[in-house]
């Protein structure tokens, strides 16, 4: 057995059976032995970047990580942004990165790039395969960390002789460490913190923004008056009819500011402190109030579903706290498209059980609040800010999710940066219904510039605006093989919308506004 193949074997023992993947000649040998070796889905991305944001949604829907393959440096270099966005997540990921065999790697052959350097800028765990005896547990060991609580990103580079050397091992799978428990003094000072009557807010992130965690957040919320509320982006949330409607800081940092002004103590759960997006001349970098003390109950790695419970017994919560009458069912808004009549009409739309992504920047910020109305659903963000997120990630979640519609809604200068991902959701009959914002603009960044005291002019105009020429996605999806209609109101958007539900396989939804 040659390494390639002890390698496949010892991820099919460990429980990966999906790969996402873009090789070159570095390669070849991994390849040679997929054919080898049954169980392995392979599904090809034509772009890195897709490659790593199908990995993403994947690890974030199945909660665990697909593998990647990628072509030495360049190629590892074109997915660094959607592996950004997946690290931001906690997405568990492992990536096989091919590169020179090491005897070739001091003629500096023209892929000749410090690969492993590029791996560490966005990995939590790198190694380069020294040989094939012992990439077998190279493999395993990049399967283990990629699983170290909260999820991380493990990077193994490939030499390609240590692939096709023979001597090759299976590695054994190795064990996962658990969530650690939080500390009691810990659970103890945030107990107090609660019952001093003083304005507190939970914020929750990570697995404290799943159906269990969010209950017992609410229950909290319930029994001690504490406001809950999610950082600007989530990674994944439980949402819709009979779950906790919690919603997020905002992006405008006079917003963010205004949600958390008053408040004692910011209880961060599996959260970051809230931080704003950037830097703005004369605005705070952070939003809580100065003389706000912070707490953290749960870092991520840390178990937040059981700390949250532990303080809701221990403030008298009871079990079933109520949630707030969810009204009446969304109405379907008409006319032209506007952020608010949007949501209320996608939020009477939403299939049950469904899974959003969403990256859809200006078109998207009035979608959280109306949403909590829609059927049970689950949501996923951008979570790193480097755009192009939504396709790939759409596709990688309705791979690890057979039987589940898939919503994607994406900007459309955001998805223009990996709108191949419609290809590979044609090729493999994937269920997802992509909406694109075609607005022709790159509307937040005229925003930027006035929030960051500058002037428009004619450069800047003309570097914001996609309408020269305009970019037609009808044609764009149906050069990749996924049909599209195009719709200018919303009542054109609802039809579409329910006949695009109704049918299997991917579609396109253009939202002219
Ligand atoms: C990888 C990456 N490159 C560039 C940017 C800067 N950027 C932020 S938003 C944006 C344009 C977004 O335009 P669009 O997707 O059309 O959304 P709209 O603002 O029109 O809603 C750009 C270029 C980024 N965030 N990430």
């Amino acid at each position: 057995m040659n390494g390639a193949e002890s390698l496949i074997r010892t991820l099919l023992a460990s429980g990966i059976d999906t790969c996402f993947a873009n090789p070159g000649t570095s390669e070849m040998h991994f390849v040679a032995a997929l054919d080898k070796v049954d169980g392995m889905r392979c599904i090809l991305g034509m772009a890195e970047t897709v490659v790593t944001g199908c990995a993403d949604g994947y690890a974030r829907m199945s909660g665990k990580p697909a593998v990647t393959l990628m072509h030495c440096g360049p190629g590892l270099a074109n997915g660094i942004a959607n592996i950004h966005n997946a690290r931001r997540a906690n997405a568990p990921m492992v990536n096989i990165v091919g590169d020179h065999a090491t005897y070739h790697r001091p003629f500096d052959a023209p892929l000749t790039a410090d690969t492993e350097g590029l791996a560490r800028a966005v990995s939590h765990w790198v190694r380069t395969g020294s040989s094939s005896t012992r990439v077998g547990a190279d493999g395993a060991a990049a399967v283990q960390a990629a699983l170290t609580p909260p999820g991380q990103v493990a990077t193994l580079v490939l030499p390609a002789d240590t692939a096709w050397n023979d001597g090759g091992e299976v590695g054994a799978p190795l064990p996962v460490p658990a969530r650690s428990a939080v500390a009691p003094e810990t659970l103890g000072t945030i107990a107090r913190a609660l019952r001093s009557g003083e304005p507190a807010m939970l914020v929750l992130s990570g697995q404290a923004l799943s159906a269990a965690g969010l209950a017992a957040a609410w229950r909290v919320a319930h029994a001690s008056g504490a406001k809950l509320r999610t950082p600007t982006q989530i990674p994944r949330m439980a949402r819709g009819r009979g779950r906790p409607p919690v919603d997020r800081i905002p992006y405008v940092v006079d917003n963010a500011i205004k949600v958390l002004a008053g408040t004692r103590h910011v209880i961060l759960v599996g959260a970051k402190p809230p931080t704003a997006f950037f830097a703005y001349p004369g605005k705070p970098s952070l939003t809580s109030p100065p003389d706000a003390v912070t707490h953290v109950l749960a870092r991520p790695e840390q178990d937040a579903i059981a700390a949250l419970e532990w303080l809701a017994d221990e403030l008298g919560a009871p079990k079933g706290a109520p949630l707030p009458d969810g009204g009446t069912k969304p109405q379907l808004a008409r006319g032209a498209f506007e952020p608010e009549a949007f949501a209320h009409t996608l939020a009477g739309l939403l299939p049950e059980n469904c899974i959003v992504v969403e990256d859809a920047v200006t078109s998207g910020r009035a979608l959280f609040a109306p949403t909590f109305a829609a059927a049970p659903h689950d949501w996923l963000q951008i979570t790193g800010g480097a755009i192009g997120h939504g396709f790939p990630c759409a596709t990688g979640a309705a791979v690890a999710s057979p039987g589940r519609k898939v919503v994607c809604l994406q900007a459309d200068g955001a998805g223009m940066y990996t709108l191949q991902a419609l290809w590979t959701q044609a090729r493999e009959k994937l269920d997802v219904v992509n909406v694109v914002f075609a607005n022709r603009i790159y509307k937040i960044l005229h925003g930027e510039l006035l929030a960051v005291g500058a002037q428009p002019g004619r450069v800047s105009n003309e570097l914001f605006d996609l309408a020269r020429p305009t970019l037609d996605w009808l044609k764009l999806a149906d050069g990749m093989g996924v049909e599209a209609t195009r719709v200018e109101t919303l009542e054109g958007f609802a039809d579409a919308f329910k006949a695009a539900s109704s049918r299997r396989g991917p579609f396109l939804i253009e939202f002219r506004i």
